[in-house]
């Protein structure tokens, strides 16, 4: 199988091609990536001269570009390329729309054209916008986007479904919960706290601290996309989460607790606007069709990931540094600082 992948260089996709490669010794990649501050070729230094791993420099919105690529031969793409930070879609929305949405359309359309066998579109829970105290997305909870950089993929994952029941094109969608592990940008919240707190430099929590999220390990994730990719049924949706539902402050306090840090590093800030609340995953139809579920529980997944940021000081320095630490003070700098001590109890409760 010779797979186009995009978005090879960022976090889940890097994972994603590690695995493939790992579990597909016969499988070839076609990697394209457009290099943003998010994607890192750092992340695949390990399989620099793999035969079976080609990286291609270019943007998913570029026709000619993506249509050499699918002509040249491809079995099926999966598309991870996005803008992917929500804060940064509030800051400024336009990378957003023309990636995440044209630069779909355009592969849509390529793929189309060759007659591509499946397509695999990388979504996310974040479509489905905020849920209560109880209950979990499933794949039929309506969309109902709150940010900017969901409604940009919920406005993709439309497009998707519309080739599909329109052309009766091959496409099937992932949603997936919040994603941690090696590779993850120091943008998104675990790899933010766990480098924060190594500098022993303040963590910032939005608002409370009481927001939840649904955590899995992203090779959790992997080997969901790879279940949906071989076994998964055209047209279809399908949501996979870790089962892991915690408040961020308790995220924070279990960093701070496996460094040794004290929790007078945690600190409050002014929330996120159109913060979503809570987010939960029912998988349940990707592991009663495919049988799929997730295996690395978040405490040993957590305690890995820290090693791995901890062992790998060389990466977390050359990523925290230039454009980062201009993000760093943009989005952090005016952000009405108050230390207090967390309000564990609580958190633990809800
Ligand atoms: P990331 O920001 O780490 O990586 C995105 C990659 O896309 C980068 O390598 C970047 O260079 C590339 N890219 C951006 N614009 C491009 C363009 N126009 N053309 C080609 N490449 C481009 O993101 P991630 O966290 O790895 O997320 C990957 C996908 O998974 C995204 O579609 C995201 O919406 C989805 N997702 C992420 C999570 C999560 O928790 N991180 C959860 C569910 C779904
Ligand atoms: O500094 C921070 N402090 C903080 O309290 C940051 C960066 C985040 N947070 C909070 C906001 C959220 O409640 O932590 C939670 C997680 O935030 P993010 O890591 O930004 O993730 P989230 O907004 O939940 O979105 C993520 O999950 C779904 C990914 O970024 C998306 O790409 C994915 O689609």
């Amino acid at each position: 199988m010779r797979l186009l992948v995009t978005g090879g260089t960022g976090f889940i996709g890097s994972n994603f091609v590690h695995y493939i490669l790992k579990k597909y010794p016969a499988y070839r990649i076609v990697n394209l990536d457009k290099l943003t501050y998010a994607g890192n070729l750092e992340n695949l230094a390990d399989i620099k001269g793999d035969s079976r791993h080609e990286f291609i420099h270019g943007d998913i919105c570029d026709q000619d570009c993506v249509r050499t690529i699918i002509s040249g031969g491809v079995d099926a793409v999966v598309n991870f390329a996005a803008e992917s930070h929500v804060d940064r879609s509030i800051l400024d929305s336009r990378e957003f729309v023309r990636t995440n949405i044209e630069g779909t359309r355009n592969l849509l359309d390529i793929s189309r054209e060759n007659k591509i066998g499946r397509y695999i579109q990388i979504s996310t829970d974040e479509v489905y916008g905020s849920l209560g105290d109880a209950g979990a997305f499933t794949e039929n909870t309506p969309i109902a986007p709150n940010s900017p950089y969901s409604a940009s993929k919920a406005s993709a994952d439309l497009l998707v479904g519309s080739y599909c029941r329109t052309h009766g094109f091959p496409a099937i969608i992932t949603r997936c919960s919040n994603n941690y592990g090696p590779y993850q940008f120091p943008e998104k919240l675990i790899p933010l706290l766990i480098t924060n707190a190594m500098a022993d430099i303040p963590l910032p929590i939005y608002g409370d601290g009481l927001n939840i999220r649904d955590w899995i390990h992203v090779q959790d994730h992997c080997a969901a996309i790879d279940a949906v990719l071989h076994h998964g049924r055209t047209g279809e949706v399908y949501n996979a989460g870790g089962h892991e539902e915690l408040p961020n402050i308790e995220v924070a306090c279990r960093i701070l607790a496996a460094l040794g840090k004290d929790e007078s590093l945690l600190t409050y800030v002014q929330d996120r606007p159109g913060h979503d609340r809570r987010y939960a995953i029912d998988s349940t139809k990707l592991e009663n069709e495919i049988g799929w579920k997730p295996v690395i529980n978040f405490a040993d997944g957590l305690s890995e990931t820290i090693a791995w940021y901890s062992g790998n000081a060389s990466w977390v320095k050359h990523v925290r540094s230039g454009a980062y630490l201009k993000y760093y003070e943009e989005m952090y700098g005016n952000r009405a600082w108050e230390r207090r001590r967390p309000r564990l109890r609580k958190a633990t409760k809800a």
